[in-house]
């Protein structure tokens, strides 16, 4: 499955890959947060284990294709994150989802704990969202108008919390 960048037709500067279309509900979060940034994305089902080829094909390429972040979420024996983070020196984001007896947290380890010289920055579980702002902050670095929407992003966050009424 490959799903290009909802309203936004510009070329993709995020790769958002899951490992299944059941891990959709969580990595969805992703890219309502990007589509908030304005950043064109691009959403595909890569997975290590089924799809070992096309996966490195995948991490080979992007930077070629003008991808600048990838964001990879996977559940399980989550091995996505880290092999895509193998092939390639962009910067990938992980995100462990929930699935199975262990909930997530065998995902999070298989993703964080990656050895020297191959970094996966590893959002919580279920952190989908964050990943999405954490791509809008990379990204921002070289582009001023991202680090203004996140800037606002944050006003708002402080403004819902000063609004709080308890
Ligand atoms: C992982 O296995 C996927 O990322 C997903 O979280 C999990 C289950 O996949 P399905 O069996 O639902 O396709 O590789």
């Amino acid at each position: 499955m490959t799903k290009k960048a909802g309203k936004n037709k510009k070329i993709p500067l995020v790769s958002i890959i899951m490992g299944s279309d059941s891990d959709l509900p969580t990595m969805g979060e992703a890219a309502k947060a990007l589509e908030s940034f304005k950043i064109p994305f691009e959403m595909k089902v890569i997975s290590a284990h089924r799809t070992p080829t096309e996966m490195a094909n995948f991490a080979q390429s992007a930077r070629k294709n003008g991808i600048r972040v990838i964001i990879a979420g996977a559940g399980g024996a989550a091995h996505l994150p880290g092999m895509t983070a193998a092939y390639t020196e962009l910067p990938v984001i992980g995100v462990p989802v929930v699935v199975g007896a262990l909930q997530g947290n065998d995902a999070l380890l298989s993703i964080v704990q990656m050895p020297k010289g191959v970094p996966v920055a590893t959002v919580a579980i279920g952190g989908a969202f964050n990943a999405g702002v954490l791509a809008a902050q990379i990204l921002g670095t070289g582009e001023p108008e991202f680090l203004d929407r996140v800037r606002d992003y944050k006003k708002s966050l402080r403004k819902m919390v000063l609004g709080k009424k308890v």
